[in-house]
């Protein structure tokens, strides 16, 4: 009795839940190259490349290890170019008497295997997702009648469940957080490591070729593709990050500087996501670093808080918050996305380079994302939907589980603050000190209105007097309401004139760059 076992793009992991305890006589692997999922937002070119090409490694390495695998190609003529299409085919092909299957991440899909039993008259067996560290039902109970979410709380407990850094039943070093000594911006004296690129192998160019030739209009270019697509690969990319750069990675984590893409961060992110890099494992290994003494605690510590912390938390709140969080606009933003996000062609220094570093390598760090990229989505307010359209495209580590959150609900507040206790708003003063962009910018970070005023500074109080009604509530922000009553009238007035000449002056992106 042969049993299909469906492993999805971002499901690469050799000990995924799906296989467990199954019998290789008995089983055939089953993975789809499906025209849906290439194009249901239209993705960067590098994010096809990586997740296609890492399938196919991944399917040649369970060959390897003795099971049958069925891989359908993206240009297999009788391929129906859907998930729930290439399950059908394949339980009829291989006559199989059951489906067992790792759920999905997202609700697009989910919702989809949710259809499969029924449509195929054999039981489907769905079964949790163990690579995270807080299962779905775990985060519920945890956040269920919480009046606040925040993310710190769930950490402490986070560390206690996986005796991460820990001293007993106390935080290594006497404190949970280390954030305050993770803030420096950029500094003459650091020097980066670059960052390990894998060129591209037989099987990579091949997939570059189908690529070029079916979605060379996507966005994104292709020059540059260096992701790992193998775990061996991975783990490479793992031993050399945190021998080279997780020692800087906590002091020079919010910093930006022109030019440099990488600094300290570990681009561990898109093997993360694919299930070539198990989370734990990672954070064990940083911990390992510093236990030897060879990071320091405040690198440490900062690094595991991203995943067992962060990365945990945001998959908690996506489960937690759908299907509403999609259509969430607590701020009621309505303005289209600007062209300058796709052509990366404006004067604002900081707002080009990381569009420029989004295009060259389906990548931008955490605080280009949030407080350059996100920020400025947030002033100037951007219709919630068009801007996680576009984050969902451009980065080759985006799946809607792990994107909608940041974008919807902390970079843009769209969920009036369940995640972000207050919106992570700030005018050019807060990019200057943390980067190097504003030097030679076209416009002047310290003036505050005018023509030449660095955008970033009338937009962030027109921002705030928009939205007056519903932020004077927040007590992390209310304080900022009485600088602006006290300021001169004519000040004000300069204010929002400027601000409504930015806006103005934005070009809506064409339609068509994110769907079809
Ligand atoms: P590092 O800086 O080295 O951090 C280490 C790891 O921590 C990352 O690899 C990642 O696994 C995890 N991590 C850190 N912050 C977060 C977070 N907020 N959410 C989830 N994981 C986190 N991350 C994605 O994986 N996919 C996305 O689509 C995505 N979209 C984002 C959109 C916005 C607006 C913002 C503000 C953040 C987004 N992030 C996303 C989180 C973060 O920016 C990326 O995980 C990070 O930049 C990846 O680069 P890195 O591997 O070098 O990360
Ligand atoms: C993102 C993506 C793309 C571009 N292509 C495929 C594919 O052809 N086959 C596949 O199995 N998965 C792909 N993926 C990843 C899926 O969209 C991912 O499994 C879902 O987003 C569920 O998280
Ligand atoms: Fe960006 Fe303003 Fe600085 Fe220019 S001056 S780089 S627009 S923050």
């Amino acid at each position: 009795m042969t049993t299909l076992v469906p492993i999805l793009g971002d499901q690469l992991t050799r000990t995924i839940a799906s296989l467990d305890g199954c019998d290789k006589a008995f089983t055939v692997v089953l993975m789809m190259e499906v025209w849906d999922e290439t194009t249901y937002v239209r993705h960067h070119k590098q994010k096809i490349v990586l997740i296609l090409s890492a399938m196919r490694h991944f399917a040649a390495e369970l060959e390897a290890q003795g099971w049958t695998v069925d891989y359908v190609r993206l240009d297999d003529k009788a391929n129906t170019g859907s998930f729930t299409g290439e399950v059908e085919r394949a339980v009829k092909r291989h006559k199989a008497k059951a489906v067992r299957v790792v759920e999905s991440g997202e609700w697009r899909v989910a919702e989809m295997m949710e259809g499969w039993s029924e449509a195929l008259g054999i039981p489907v067996d769905i079964l949790p997702d163990d690579r995270f560290l807080c299962s779905k039902e775990e985060f519920y109970v945890w956040a269920q009648g919480r009046e606040r979410l925040l993310m710190e709380n769930f950490y402490r407990d986070m560390r206690v469940r996986t005796d991460l850094l820990m001293d007993g039943k106390k935080p290594e070093g006497g404190q949970w957080n280390f954030d305050k000594e993770n803030r420096a911006g950029p500094d003459m004296l650091m020097d980066p490591p670059p960052t390990p690129g894998f060129p591209p192998d037989k099987v990579t160019r091949e997939v570059i070729a189908l690529v070029e030739s079916r979605f060379g209009n996507h966005f994104g270019s292709l020059e540059r593709f260096r992701w790992p697509v193998t775990a061996k690969q991975a783990n490479k990319a793992l031993d050399k990050f945190i021998a080279e750069r997780l020692p800087e990675f906590g002091t020079y984590q919010d910093a930006m500087v022109h030019g440099q893409d990488d600094l300290f961060h570990s681009l561990l992110s898109t093997s993360i996501n694919l299930g070539l890099l198990d989370p734990l494992e990672v954070c064990r290994r940083a911990e390992k670093a510093y236990r030897e003494r060879k990071v320091p605690l405040n690198a440490a510590e900062g690094f595991i808080r991203q995943i067992i912390g962060w990365r945990e938390y945001i998959r908690g709140m996506y489960w937690f918050e759908m299907p509403g969080l999609r259509e969430a606009n607590a701020l009621k933003a309505q303005r289209p996305l600007p062209d300058f996000y796709w052509t990366g062609e404006t004067d604002m220094r900081c707002l080009a380079d990381c569009v420029r570093s989004t295009r060259d390598n389906a990548h931008a760090h955490h605080i280009q994302r949030l407080m350059v990229l996100g920020n400025f989505a947030l002033l100037a307010g951007i219709l919630p939907q068009e801007v996680e359209d576009w984050f969902l495209v451009v980065y080759a580590d985006a799946y809607e589980w792990v994107e909608l959150p940041n974008v919807a609900a902390m970079a843009l507040w769209a969920d009036k603050g369940r995640l972000a206790s207050k919106p992570y708003a700030a005018s050019g003063n807060y990019i200057n000190k943390m980067s190097d962009y504003c030097g030679p910018c076209r416009y002047d970070v310290r003036k505050k209105t005018g023509e030449d005023a660095c955008p970033f500074n009338p937009l962030y109080w027109h921002f705030l007097v928009r939205n007056r009604k519903l932020l004077e509530k927040n007590m992390r922000i209310n304080r900022v309401y009485g600088t602006w009553d006290r300021m001169d009238a004519d000040k004000r007035k300069d204010y929002l004139a400027s601000a409504e000449a930015v806006l103005d002056n934005l070009v809506p992106a064409r339609k068509g760059w994110a769907r079809d």
